[in-house]
């Protein structure tokens, strides 16, 4: 039974038209991914309607036998995903968990040192309308003009002249893979705290195909449904010593009750990651962004620092002729979603920025390989040069839609969950 459609055909209507979407594109939205089946599956059961405000053994409500359980599963799963001292599962999100460290590590007007938005950041990096930007004084470090690396020169000079209480590492578009132990021995030399905001790669971490930041940071936190696939959500992991500081900044801090069905949901992609093929499908995504960076790279386009050692690319479309929104705007049309995004030292504004963000852990997830990337590369790149041209979108919406089909998303399974 299908109980959405028989009760409110008009979300049914949308859900299944997001279904056909999903379906029939190529979702290269750096930040996106499929979860399996079983994990969609848990975060629509039973477990939304329970309240469990506390944590696993000292809840505020009865009842809460069953939802410990899926708790300390996911509180121990996690700890043997990233060999974290200490796990914090509840975050509705990852900004919530940033909320969270700022809250446990710091004081309001304390300084803290983090990398700029229009660089590759976060908004909740300290941004002026973010909370993190209102609370505490940020100070942004960037990226080098000539190579686009991280500039350790300045985030040494800045750490040494601010002595920050906090630093803050990690981005969410850098296509370059973080160095965390550099960012420990600074933080150490002045003082600071370390927080690695691991979001966008916390899946390539899981599979120790990136360095992991939890050997070197006091406080890492990330979403989970990034590269690490899971449900929408986030989590914060710490050292033992800030384990009390930071579950009281998680609840009653920054939030009331958890939301069950996506702990259960994060138990089980936590699961899922510990397995040897979970490694496959990281390598792979790393594989699937060279290929496309390369074949994008020998198109025409500029890759901010020359390519990318992740699962993301940021692409300079201004070469072509066009900016960010018209590029993002006609890939859209034939079915490519990304997003326009800023490259360091942007001369355009945010709106309509020089660049697009591409990602490869959707069309991976898909299955999608090397051969698959090329093709998705040229599709771009004739998209890119034409943007304007119908012709030119309505066939590659036809190859788009051809190239999906062959390879289904996990979601196809959706109507089984749904209807049982
Ligand atoms: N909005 C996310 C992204 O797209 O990178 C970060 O939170």
């Amino acid at each position: 039974m299908n109980f959405v459609e028989l009760e409110d055909p008009a979300i049914w209507s949308s859900i299944a038209a997001e279904q056909t979407r999903q379906a029939e594109g190529l979702e290269m939205i750096a930040s996106e991914n499929f979860t399996s089946p079983a994990v969609m599956q848990a975060v629509g059961s039973v477990l939304t309607n329970k309240y469990a405000e506390g944590y696993p053994g000292r809840r505020y409500y009865g009842g809460c036998e069953f939802v410990d359980t899926v708790e300390d599963l996911a509180r121990d799963r996690a700890r043997q995903l990233f060999g974290a001292e200490h796990v914090n599962v509840q975050p509705h999100s990852g900004s919530q968990a940033n909320s969270a460290v700022y809250l446990a590590a710091i004081k309001p007007g304390d300084t803290v040192l983090a990398f700029d938005l229009a660089h590759g950041g976060h908004l909740t990096h300290g941004m002026r309308l973010n909370s993190s930007g209102i609370l505490y004084r940020f100070v942004h470090y960037g990226v080098r003009q000539d190579d686009h690396l991280l500039d350790f020169d300045q985030i040494v000079r800045l750490a040494r002249e601010h002595k920050p209480k906090l630093i803050v590492a990690g981005a969410s578009a850098y296509p370059r893979e973080i160095p965390h132990e550099r960012f420990a021995e600074i933080a150490n030399e002045v003082g600071a705290k370390l927080l690695v905001d691991m979001a966008h790669y916390a899946g390539l971490v899981a599979a120790g195909v990136h360095n992991s930041p939890v050997p070197y940071a006091d406080f890492v936190t990330s979403t989970t449904h990034k590269t690490l696939r899971g449900p929408r959500g986030g989590i914060a992991m710490c050292r033992a010593e800030h384990a009390k500081d930071l579950d009281r900044a998680v609840f009653p801090g920054t939030q009331g009750g958890p939301l069950m069905h996506v702990v259960a949901g994060k138990a089980i992609a936590f699961a899922e990651a510990i397995k040897p093929d979970f490694k496959e499908y990281a390598e792979q995504v790393i594989a699937n962004a060279r290929a496309l960076a390369q074949s994008l790279a020998a198109g025409g386009v500029k890759l901010v620092s020359g390519g990318t050692d992740n699962h993301l690319m940021l692409v300079d479309v201004t070469p072509l002729g066009l900016g960010g929104k018209l590029a993002e705007e006609a890939l859209d049309r034939c079915g490519i979603t990304c997003n326009k995004n800023m490259i360091p030292y942007d001369e355009r504004k945010p709106v309509d920025p020089s660049g697009i963000r591409l990602g490869t852990p959707a069309l991976t997830t898909r299955g999608m390989g090397a051969d698959e990337m090329e093709q998705v590369a040229a599709w771009i790149l004739q998209v890119l040069k034409s943007p304007e041209d119908s012709q030119v979108i309505e066939s590659t919406r036809r190859e788009v839609a051809e190239l999906a089909e062959q390879y289904p998303v996990p979601a196809a399974k959706l109507d089984q969950v749904v209807t049982g």
